[in-house]
């Protein structure tokens, strides 16, 4: 069942005689899965529709923000409302304190917040206090874990990188990158031994807890325990990008689940409730050296803009008073779908791998467990690119690559799981 394009084609075509490959992110341009990219036309609840008029059960969910679905209507009005009044002053307005109480309220280990308008800007911030607080240069991160763009952090970068087969970025000088150590994820011993060899040296250690942009790819039982032992008998700031994982995998994120603290925190995604919001936060002890207050300098003009700060504050509300459901019916409905998918594959003599936690997950099409790039990357691109087509022209859409993961949400329901394991038959050519 092919589905119709000339809107796309006539679209991307246009786009691209202005735009590099006519996308405003490189992943969008389904270079690693081919096919016509569709150019989105609106979404509703967990639904988009392209300029062709087809529709698709979404699993992107704008890459993770959209936990409460498309256009939710608390979030549409309180963004209507909000514009009513001015879309951005570029000074303090009441609802970045509402946000910043939310977001305290679901982290208890982040006494204070800054907000800032993306992911990268807040890893970026994070590494930069950090080291402000340290007064040391080496950072570590881990081969496959995305932090953003920002030059240090794009050393063995998951995310686009990883998709695009590429090691690093052209234009990042290797001075830039000089003090940056990419480790194997889920390795003690590798950090350890990096910690022998730069003593006294390393000012943090940032880490997704969850590995978002490898596929979904959890820390194994005890790591993050050993990541927080050992940055604090070193002194070193742990950071926990929960970019991804904040909100998602429970309300308060990965260090709620895992229960292990780090020293700061960055957020993104769904604290914006769709709208480009980041944040970076934790202990005032190391926040009180961010300016105004301390030596460590970063700003923004839409930083704190007030159509994002409402956004992001209906988001958390709906999240906070919903959540004894919430949260157990996305491990529930993910877990049915994610299962589903899986055993569909395992009918059809497909070698796959599950991984998941909570609404987060990915289908790695390999018979070995995925545990870290090295694992990933084993993964047959080849069958995940037929996979991504045929589901696409069944009416599924998914992350158009196989290292991001996918992410349910609270509005999809039961007989979008069945629609969606359906497909997979049909994509594995089994009869639904
Ligand atoms: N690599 C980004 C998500 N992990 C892609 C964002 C986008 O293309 O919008």
């Amino acid at each position: 069942m092919a589905r119709c394009v000339e809107q796309s084609r006539k679209l991307q075509k246009r786009a691209e005689s202005m735009i590099p490959g006519g996308v405003s992110s490189p992943v969008r341009a389904f270079g690693a899965v081919g096919g016509d990219q569709p150019f989105i036309a609106r979404g509703n609840g967990p639904h988009l529709w392209d300029a062709d008029g087809n529709q698709y059960i979404d699993y992107l969910g704008s890459w993770g923000p959209l936990i409460l679905g498309h256009a939710p209507q608390v979030v549409v009005e309180a963004i209507t409302a909000a514009a009513r009044n001015g879309t951005s002053f570029g000074a303090s307005i009441a609802q970045e304190a509402d946000l910043a109480e939310l977001v305290i309220s679901a982290f208890p280990h982040i006494q204070k917040v800054r907000f800032v308008s993306s992911g990268t800007e807040a890893t970026m911030s994070a590494i930069r206090l950090a080291r402000a607080y340290t007064k040391r240069k080496y950072i570590v991160k881990f081969e496959g874990c995305y932090h953003g763009h920002a030059d240090a952090l794009l050393v063995k970068a998951g995310s686009g990188i990883a998709t695009l087969g590429i090691p690093g970025s052209a234009g990042v000088p290797q001075e830039f990158t000089q003090f940056t150590l990419a480790l194997p994820f889920n390795d003690t011993e590798a950090l350890e031994h990096a910690f022998n060899k730069f003593k006294h040296q390393i000012a943090c250690v940032i880490v997704e807890p969850v590995a978002g942009n490898m596929g979904c790819v959890p820390a194994s039982g005890g790591y993050l325990a050993s990541l927080r032992a050992i940055t604090q008998r070193e002194k070193t700031v742990l950071i926990f990008d929960e970019v991804m994982t904040g909100f998602r995998v429970a309300f308060g994120g990965a260090q709620e689940l895992y229960g292990i603290h780090p020293d700061l925190t960055t957020l993104g995604k769904i604290i914006g409730g769709g709208l480009p919001v980041g944040a970076y936060g934790g202990p005032s002890e190391i926040m009180d050296l961010v300016a105004p207050l301390g030596p460590m300098y970063q700003a923004g003009t839409l930083s704190g803009n007030p159509l994002a700060m409402a956004a992001g504050v209906a988001t958390l509300q709906a999240l906070r008073d919903k959540k004894a459901e919430l949260y157990p019916q996305l491990e529930k409905l993910s877990a049915e779908l994610v299962d589903g998918v899986a055993t569909i594959a395992k009918d059809a003599g497909i070698a796959m791998r599950a991984n998941r936690v909570g609404s987060m997950f990915t289908w790695f099409f390999t018979s070995d467990a995925v545990t870290d790039w090295n694992s990933a990357s084993k993964s047959d691109t080849q069958a995940f690119a037929r996979f991504h087509r045929a589901m696409l022209d069944n009416g599924v859409y998914l992350p158009p690559s196989q290292y991001e993961a996918a992410f349910l949400s609270a509005v999809h329901t039961e007989e979008n799981v069945r629609q969606t394991i359906t497909a997979a038959k049909r994509a594995f050519a089994l009869k639904s």
